[in-house]
């Protein structure tokens, strides 16, 4: 099924709230104006300036993490599954030719013939019935109200302030409809998101060692089991080992997400050292020659020293099989936490070295923004996001489509 759809249906919460606040907003202030046939119009920026978003000063360093000298780095998504959609779905205001009065203007009589001219954007988008829309002249109290919206939505206040001084940027006093809001805040979204939308890379090492790692109960267990999945439906061998030996039933978890991706699980007993754990399992994914090793990890500990330590002793003990292991430490991050995310990345980043995020269940949440926040903040690649509990629940990350469901836009 299209993706983005079934990303927009469960981002529902999130978009519906934007969608929501932004119609709110233009609508409190708003003047609602009669149908304008002839004038090209929701198109982001009617003016001159073609290019919608001029400034792109707030870019944290697009570069992250990625892992410099290895060569023969096939960034071969895992996750397959968004690009046959794309093409149907890009340009959604297509050639909105500033349409010279059409053959069909007649000319001094707009009022009342409004809805059998509902423009040219609203017959394209089979809004024939909408007979006016409103628009707002852009000043400082609507900018203040959408940077509140935005921060409501998890954006943080240093990244809503900027994506609306990016929106505002060369439009105050212009008079503008939710749509155009919209797709302002979905362009500015999407240049901030583009630089970390990036697939797990590959690498050539065998195995190569996954770690994944996260707080209690964000979705490590879940992740791992469709990634394997993924990874294995690409044709690599997998191998995953149950790091979390606290708890029977964590093992349990994984055996079954094992069985249900068709990959052998490495267990051990619980409160065994996870460490030894790791080592074995490295032994036998070299034995077995399998491309992919993922390691899961325990969420619940005392404290954070103890996380640490843990982590560290598997770090040491796999680099003793090979030294530029582990390849990927996969920071597993639950979307429902909103802000608490922001603090997390900056906990595990000390603890370990994260070379990337895996965002999870953004379906059910109000609190996508969150994601634009961590963008705009670390700069850490996004490699996947999970949309539910199902194996095939875990889907690329892709900046249009998530700008476009987070803020009720449709693709
Ligand atoms: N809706 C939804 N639920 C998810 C998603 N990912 C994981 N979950 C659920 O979140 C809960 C916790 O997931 P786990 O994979 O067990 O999390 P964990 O990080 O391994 O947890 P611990 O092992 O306790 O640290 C489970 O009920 C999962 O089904 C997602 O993308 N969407
Ligand atoms: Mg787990």
């Amino acid at each position: 099924m299209a993706f983005f759809s079934k990303l927009k249906e469960r981002l529902f919460k999130s978009s519906s709230k934007l969608e929501e606040g932004l119609d709110a907003i233009v609508e409190e202030g708003g003047v609602e104006e009669p149908p304008e046939p002839d004038t090209p119009d929701p198109t982001p920026a009617p003016d001159p300036e073609p290019t919608p978003l001029p400034d792109p000063p707030p870019v944290p360093d697009p570069a992250p993490v990625e892992i410099p000298s290895r060569p023969d780095e096939v960034p071969q998504a895992p996750p397959v599954e968004i690009p046959v959609e794309r093409a149907t779905e890009l340009p959604q205001t297509p050639p909105e030719a500033p349409a010279p009065p059409t053959p069909l203007e007649i000319p001094e009589t707009k009022a009342e013939a409004a809805p059998a001219r509902p423009g040219l954007l609203g017959r394209l988008l089979g809004r024939g019935d909408t007979p006016a829309v409103t628009r707002r002249a852009l000043d400082d109290d609507m900018l203040e109200q959408l940077e509140e919206l935005l921060i409501s939505a998890d954006m943080g206040v240093d990244t809503a302030l900027r994506v609306t001084a990016n929106m505002a940027e060369g439009r105050m006093g212009k008079r503008l409809s939710s749509l155009e809001i919209k797709q302002l805040l979905a362009a500015e979204i999407t240049r901030i998101m583009e630089p970390v939308a990036r697939p797990m890379p590959l690498y050539p090492n065998r195995p190569q060692v996954v770690l994944v790692v996260g707080v209690n109960g964000s979705g490590k267990t879940t992740t791992i089991g469709k990634l394997a999945s993924q990874f294995k439906a690409a044709g690599k061998s997998v191998v995953i080992a149950a790091g979390d030996t606290f708890r029977a039933a964590a093992v349990e978890q994984l055996q079954v997400w094992g069985d249900r991706a068709g990959v052998p699980v490495l267990t051990a007993p619980e409160g065994s050292d996870p460490a030894s754990l790791a080592f074995d399992a490295m032994t036998r994914a070299e034995a077995d020659g399998a491309d992919l090793l993922m390691i899961d990890t325990a969420g619940r500990l005392q404290n954070r020293a103890d996380l640490m330590e843990e982590l560290s002793k598997i770090v040491r003990v796999i680099r003793k099989k090979d030294p530029s292991a582990p390849h990927n430490t996969l920071l597993v991050l639950d979307a429902t936490t909103g802000q608490n995310a922001l603090s997390q990345v900056e906990i595990f980043q000390k603890l370990a070295d994260v070379s990337g995020l895996v965002m999870t269940k953004l379906d059910g949440t109000a609190r996508g923004g969150v994601l634009v926040a961590l963008a705009d903040k670390f700069g850490l690649p996004i490699h996947a996001i999970g949309v539910g509990e199902q194996i095939d629940d875990l889907a690329p990350f892709d900046p249009e489509d998530f700008a476009a469901a987070l803020t009720g836009l449709e693709r």
